[in-house]
This record gives C-alpha cells, sequence and structure tokens, in this order.
C-alpha cells in the first residue's frame, strides 16, 4: 500500500500537537490564543448562543453562511468574528460540501420491473482521491463516487435494489451492505467469487443485489483485508430503508460520524461529522423553530473503540437502527461503536445557536463539534 507506507511528511500532524494547539486548532480556534487559554474549546465555544441571543443579529448567506453578530458583548463578537473567519477547506477541490452533503439523498434511478415491483439502481465507482479534512490537512483516501463518506443511498423497503459497482481504484476493494441478502451479495472476499462477487479487482465491476430489507438506518463499506485500512481510507457510506408507510415529514439529515488518521500511526488527529473537522461549526446547520428535525447518524470512526452524539439545551427521541417506528429512549446523548446506527428526531422550541458534539471531549477538540442554528 503505497498510500500508507510514504505519507507526505509535510501534512503530518501529530495528535498531541493538534490537542497542545497546534496546526488544526489554531487554523480553526484562534480564539484560544486571544484570551480564554486556560478554557477548553468547548466551553469556550459553548459561550457563544448566550451572546449572540443577547444581542446579536444573525442572517444566512447564499451557502447558508452566518454573519458576526452587529451586537452582543465584546467575548460574543470577538468569538463569532473568530471562528467564522477562519480558513476553509477547498470544497471545490475536495468534490463535496459537508453543508449539501448533509442533504444529499441519493434515491438513483427507478423502473418497474414486470412482476410490479420497483427496480432502484445506482452506479457506484471506487477510486483514490486526495481529500481535505481540515484546512491544510490533506489525506490520501479511497472513495466511492468520488467523496467521502459516499453517497447516501436511500431506497424504500420491499424495493428490488441493484448497485452496479466498479472499483476505479488501485486497490482491491468490495461493498458489503448491512441488511439482509444471498451471500454472494455480501461482499465478502472469498464468498461468492466463483459468481463475480468476493473481491473486486481494479478494473473489475459487480452487481449487487437484493431486496431493501428491513427499513431502518443502515451503512455499506468495503470489506476488504486489512479491513481496518479499507474503512479508515474512506469506503463507507449510509444506506438507508424507509417503511413502506414512510415517515412524519421532517428537515432530514445524515451524520456520518468519521476520523482520520493523518500520520498513519493508527490513532486518528481529525474528527468530523461528514468528514470535514469543524464544518458544521464554522458554518451552522440551520433548522427552523418547532420543526421536526430527523437526523440518520452512524458512527464510522476507525481504531477508536465509541463515538457520540449530544445536543445542547434539547433532547431527542432515539430509534435504534431505525428498524422500529417506537423510539428507545428519550435522551441528548447516544453512544455508537463502529457501525452502530440509528435516527434522532428532536425540534428546537427556540432560536439561536446550539452546539452539538461528541462527549468524547477529546473527538469534540480534534473536530467533531458544530452548530444547529435555529431559526424562524
Ligand atoms: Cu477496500
Amino acid at each position: 500500500m503505497s498510500n500508507q507506507s510514504n505519507p507526505d511528511t509535510s501534512k503530518r500532524v501529530s495528535r498531541r500537537r493538534l490537542l497542545a494547539g497546534g496546526a488544526l486548532a489554531t487554523a480553526s480556534l484562534p480564539l484560544l490564543h486571544q484570551g480564554v487559554p486556560h478554557k477548553g474549546i468547548h466551553e469556550a465555544i459553548a459561550g457563544a448562543p448566550a451572546n449572540a441571543q443577547g444581542g446579536g443579529h444573525h442572517s444566512a448567506g447564499a451557502q447558508g453562511t452566518t454573519t458576526a453578530p452587529t451586537g452582543g458583548g465584546d467575548g460574543g463578537h470577538l468569538l463569532h468574528a473568530d471562528f467564522r473567519a477562519g480558513p476553509e477547506v477547498d470544497h471545490a477541490a475536495n468534490g463535496f460540501n459537508p453543508t449539501e452533503m448533509l442533504r444529499d439523498f441519493d434515491y438513483g434511478t427507478t423502473r418497474r420491473l414486470p412482476g410490479g415491483q420497483i427496480l432502484r439502481e445506482w452506479d457506484i465507482v471506487a477510486s483514490d482521491k486526495e481529500i481535505e479534512v481540515a484546512p491544510g490537512v490533506k489525506y490520501a483516501a479511497w472513495t466511492y463516487n468520488g467523496r467521502v463518506p459516499g453517497p447516501t443511498l436511500r431506497c424504500t423497503e420491499g424495493e428490488r435494489l441493484r448497485i452496479r459497482f466498479t472499483n476505479a481504484s488501485d486497490h482491491p476493494h468490495t461493498m458489503h451492505f448491512h441488511g439482509l441478502h444471498s451471500a454472494v451479495m455480501d461482499g465478502m472476499p472469498g464468498v461468492g467469487e466463483q459468481q463475480g462477487g468476493g473481491q473486486i479487482l481494479p478494473g473489475e465491476s459487480f452487481d449487487y443485489e437484493f431486496d431493501a430489507d428491513p427499513f431502518g438506518m443502515h451503512l455499506y463499506h468495503c470489506h476488504t483485508s486489512p479491513l481496518p485500512i479499507h474503512i479508515a481510507k474512506g469506503l463507507y457510506g449510509a444506506f438507508i430503508v424507509d417503511p413502506k408507510a414512510g415517515r412524519p415529514p421532517a428537515d432530514e439529515m445524515v451524520m456520518v460520524m468519521n476520523a482520520f488518521d493523518t500520520n498513519f500511526d493508527k490513532g486518528n488527529e481529525v474528527y468530523a461529522v461528514n468528514t470535514v473537522g469543524f464544518h458544521y461549526q464554522r458554518n451552522p446547520i440551520r433548522v427552523t423553530r418547532d420543526e421536526l428535525v430527523r437526523i440518520f447518524l452512524v458512527n464510522m470512526v476507525e481504531y477508536d473503540p465509541l463515538n457520540s452524539f449530544h445536543v445542547h439545551a434539547n433532547f431527542f427521541n432515539y430509534f435504534q437502527t431505525g428498524t422500529s417506528l417506537q423510539p428507545v429512549e428519550f435522551t441528548d446523548i447516544v453512544i455508537q461503536g463502529q457501525a452502530q446506527r440509528g435516527i434522532l428526531e428532536m425540534r428546537f422550541p427556540s432560536t439561536g445557536l446550539f452546539m452539538f458534539h461528541a462527549h468524547v471531549t477529546e473527538f469534540a477538540e480534534l473536530g467533531w463539534t458544530g452548530f444547529f442554528e435555529v431559526v424562524d
């Protein structure tokens, strides 16, 4: 794996250095160097909403970005000017923007089979691509359709699904779906090779085909060995099977919790939701007061056993794996191991900025931090 043995040393960033306020933290949060060095990032940022709500005025630009408040205390003013004015990753070069990716559901194309069943089809191509996971931090990723995470594939239970997979990468890969299907469709190297399944070598293609079952929030990922590398490099995505009767109307979004081992030491230096560390902190997610917000959440972090999602000043109904229409818990935090997933439903009763972040606080300070901006 040439990408593993020859990391670009000029881009190497150690986790310790990041935690000490090194390259990423400095770029992301110059606030730490402007008067509140003894407060954690979480505490420092958590001070923002009160100031903003106290007198700040927020308006959104065409791209959903927010302007600095015109009122509020000096602390709030400084804070906003700082963390919003920091450098952004080159979204155009990446080929994806987490703000758009959040609500980007790929329904593929459909047609009706002679028996009446809907056939839903997608084309997925694996390729190698360098992406920027935090300002100035590049990562030699492996991608599905040029993005990390891969496209959010969405369908309805009972449909026939066909995923035409082509491996245009320099490495063998597969697509392993979580769901019900036959052995040959499992994307497992060594299984179903005689039928063309199993390992898909560079230049090869394979059609994964199965019925959408059961409904829920699922995922897909490469299952080639060494598995930690093939997942850590970015080969994963959300796979949503809607119940036939649907779910109540909502502002829906996908959050794939992920992380990047930028110096190949089997530990992560950058943590995120949808790949870019601190993205939703710089570009808060706009939602409408009292409107139902539905989050499809999955943890794809490699090398760390657990991840979590916590929202401030609110509680949500949690549907574990999304396979039941009855929530299992009303809470403000959920913990997930790798590949664990679920659906969160909540409403924000008041306007303002509300933080969400990993309550594995080390992750929060390495990028897994964002804001909802609730507006009327
Ligand atoms: Cu792979």
